[in-house]
């Protein structure tokens, strides 16, 4: 697979040690692909065995999470963090609530994470973690007896100068409400230690937005570089209804962009006419029903469900694509189909949502592609404002921390296009400048600190 007979061993090594992690594996495989020319180039990284401390995660913790439903029925989960690197500051990442919750979905997460922070060029390190309990359906006060039995054991493991943990999949502001009010009980300590925190008790303004913000400025921004143009009267299609993929929708339609198709876990909807944004967050934040829906407010839109043989919200025609879901959603058949109905971007809300021969073909077919660790980088940036702003004890303006936003998103896509020119990289290919520019920092913050 690969020609350098170090990066070879190295993943052998990494594939056998991971047995049957397939998340993880193709996480690190697309690393290391993409690292494959720079690390022939720089044999120090081999003499120093760079790459296999940087593919060991520093501490994994898995625990037991047991907590009471509303009937007096007892449930055990499995909790995570992965404190995967902290050579760049100490471990920052989310917390995912979601069923398919397993070791390969947080060790890929937290791998993805070490290298989108570097990205940011924020002092954070990376971690990520979470629990296979399922939010769907439960009570408000079953979520809240959940995180108070998830943080009764996270406590010990964390705090705001060792791990700072956030939200993700299923965890949102007000989990982190529960779980910050948890830890201040059992510590006696008001600190910055959990991110997107509700504005009341010192959370930064703009963090619930800065994901789905961030995506449009870093799109934006690749646009005017690399096609003279912008988001401006583009058709846009984002997958997920989520908080990534709604705060997406709503600044790709306030910077002149169309968005057309929107879905979550059931199915997809099409609107030729543009999504009304107010529908989807009634619908999805304030009901938590299903996107489906959406055709009672909007007759002219087309529902179609998720299922083996009908057609993926990918075969709608586009200009750029969001995906802003999950991992692996768009498969190869996928990317053909963007690339045949003349998608000129994707740009990866989500964290891995593209196979990586979908992200090959992609690329071959001169899509401009955006990874996710570069794309998505808003959130855990704004999350870093947050930390510093909680350290100094300090509320900054709405203005402030959007001018913040906006500055860190095009920065990172300018050391993206730097390091592509450095080293003649394809210019649409922006997943090999973005791991080359993550990786150099982390790796250098490794030799400089000893083993
Ligand atoms: P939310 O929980 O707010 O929303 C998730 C959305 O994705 C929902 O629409 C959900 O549908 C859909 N979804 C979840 N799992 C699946 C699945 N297995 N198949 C199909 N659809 C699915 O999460 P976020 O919006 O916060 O996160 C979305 C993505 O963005 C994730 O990959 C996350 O890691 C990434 N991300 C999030 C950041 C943040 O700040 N929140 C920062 C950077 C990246 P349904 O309602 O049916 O469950
Ligand atoms: O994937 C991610 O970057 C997040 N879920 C946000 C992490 C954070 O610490 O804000």
């Amino acid at each position: 697979m690969f020609n350098n007979k170090y990066v070879e061993k190295v993943f052998n090594e990494f594939k056998l040690k991971n047995k049957g992690q397939n998340e993880y594996i193709q996480a690190c495989q697309e690393i290391l692909e993409s690292l494959e020319n720079y690390i022939t180039n720089n044999s120090f990284i081999e003499e120093n065995a760079l790459l296999e401390r940087f593919l060991e995660p520093e501490r994994t913790i898995t625990f037991k999470v047991t907590w009471m439903d509303d009937n007096n029925q007892i449930h055990v989960n499995r909790g995570y963090r992965v404190q995967y690197n902290s050579s760049i500051g100490p471990y920052k990442g989310g917390l995912r609530f979601h069923p398919s919750v397993n070791e390969s979905i947080i060790n890929f997460l937290a791998l993805e994470q070490c290298l989108k922070n570097s990205l940011t060029r924020l002092p954070i390190g990376g971690g990520k973690g979470g629990s296979d309990f399922d939010p769907k359906g439960k009570s408000d006060n079953e979520i809240m007896r959940f995180c108070q039995a998830f943080m009764n054991e996270l406590y010990r493991h964390i705090g705001p100068n060792t791990d700072v943990p956030a939200g993700d999949i299923g965890v949102g502001q007000k989990e982190i409400g529960y779980l910050f009010g948890q830890y201040k009980k059992i510590k006696n300590e008001f600190t910055g230690v959990l991110t997107g925190k509700p504005i009341t008790f010192g959370g930064s303004l703009l963090r619930t937005e800065a994901t789905g913000y961030g995506l449009c400025y870093f799109t934006d921004r690749a646009l005017t570089y690399l096609k003279d143009d912008s988001l401006k009267g583009k058709t846009v299609i984002i997958s997920g209804s989520g908080n990534v993929a709604i705060h997406a929708c709503e600044k790709a339609q306030n910077l002149g962009a169309k968005v057309v198709a929107m879905s979550d876990s059931s199915g997809w909807i099409y609107d030729p006419n543009g999504i009304k944004l107010h529908y989807i967050r009634q619908i999805k934040e304030d009901r938590k029903a299903r996107i489906k829906e959406y055709l009672l407010k909007a007759p002219n839109a087309r529902y179609t469900e998720s299922k083996e043989g009908n057609p993926t919200i990918w075969s709608t025609p586009c200009d750029i694509a969001f995906p802003c879901a999950t991992q692996n959603e768009i498969h190869l058949d996928d990317a053909k189909l963007l690339v045949k109905n003349g998608c000129i971007g994707v740009f990866e809300g989500a964290n891995m949502p593209t196979t990586l021969d979908a992200i090959h073909y992609l690329i071959d077919n001169d899509v401009i592609f955006g990874p996710g660790k570069a794309c998505n980088a808003g959130g855990v940036a704004t999350s870093a404002l947050e930390m510093t702003q909680n350290s100094m004890r300090m509320t900054w303006s709405y203005q402030e921390v959007n001018r913040n936003l906006k500055q860190i998103m095009e920065d990172i896509f300018d050391s993206i296009c730097y390091t592509n020119n450095k080293y003649s990289l394809k210019e649409n290919d922006l997943l090999t400048g973005a791991n080359i520019v993550g990786f150099e920092k982390i790796m250098y913050a490794m030799l400089l600190q000893g083993i």
